[in-house]
């Protein structure tokens, strides 16, 4: 009998807190540590999945280049919502729950928080709007375990401009990304049993230190 269970880790914070090397840093270390291989061996994980959103299918790949590379004419805040929420439902029915259905651990680079922080608090879209568009997306799936990496604005967005790509959403005033942090801090006063704060303002391993000490407490409580 199969005694497999997904489980969705989701990454969240404003721009530039370092989601995508913490991600690189958890997957290496989930690989080289041999919790993944020991799970696989024990039948309780198929796999190991990163993911992100927007743009982990091929159709929202389409929809991220238009959120964040449009320039045809400006896109009207409702339109943005239903976009991202568009790309979630199309990642959520293909990727999302097949993969937790067949037992995958699931890293992934953003979820519904996101438009929650960017759509709600950001943009000040209603959250009742949000939380239902939301529900429709997901179906109800939430994550086992979001880590919300912490980081001032100003220090986040100084370290994506000295990366050197510009995006739509990068470019939006220091306000909106000010809001936005607020927004993830309110989240995770709101929801503590499944949003974990990390102080992504230390340097990367010291940031990858307290995630791995974060995940390992939760594989222990998952796959005992
Ligand atoms: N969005 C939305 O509005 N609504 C939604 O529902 C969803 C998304 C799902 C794209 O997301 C945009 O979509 C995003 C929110 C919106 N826009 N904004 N703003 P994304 O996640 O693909 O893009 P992003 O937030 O712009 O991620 P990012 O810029 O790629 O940042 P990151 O992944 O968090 O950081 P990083 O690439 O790992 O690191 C950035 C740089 O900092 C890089 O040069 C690193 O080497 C460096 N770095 C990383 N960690 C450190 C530490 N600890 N110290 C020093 N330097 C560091």
């Amino acid at each position: 009998m199969r005694t497999m269970q997904g489980r969705l880790i989701v990454f969240e914070g404003v721009e530039g807190c370092g989601k995508t090397t913490q991600i690189a840093y958890l997957r290496q270390w989930l690989e080289e540590s041999g919790a993944v291989e020991q799970f696989v061996k024990a039948g309780k994980v198929s796999k190991l999945v990163t993911t992100r959103e927007p743009g982990g299918t091929a159709l929202g790949q389409e929809i991220r280049q238009l959120l964040l590379h449009s320039t045809t004419e400006q896109i009207q805040a409702r339109t943005e919502l239903l976009l991202y929420a568009a790309d979630r439902a199309q990642h959520v029915e293909g990727v999302l729950r097949p993969g937790l259905a067949d037992g995958a651990l699931i890293l992934c680079d953003r979820y519904t928080d996101s438009t929650l922080a960017y759509q709600g608090y950001g943009r000040g879209l209603d959250r009742a709007l949000i939380d239902q568009l939301n529900q429709i997306a997901t179906g109800g799936l939430e994550s086992d375990l979001t880590l919300w990496l912490d980081v001032d604005v100003k220090i986040g967005l100084e370290r994506a401009r000295q990366r050197g790509i510009h995006d739509r959403m990068e470019q939006a005033t220091l306000e909106f990304h000010q809001r936005v942090q607020q927004g993830f801090m309110e989240l995770a006063q709101s929801f503590p049993q499944r949003i974990v704060r990390v102080d992504a303002s230390l340097d990367e391993q010291a940031v990858a230190n307290q995630i791995q000490a974060i995940v390992q407490q939760h594989l222990a409580k998952w796959y005992p």
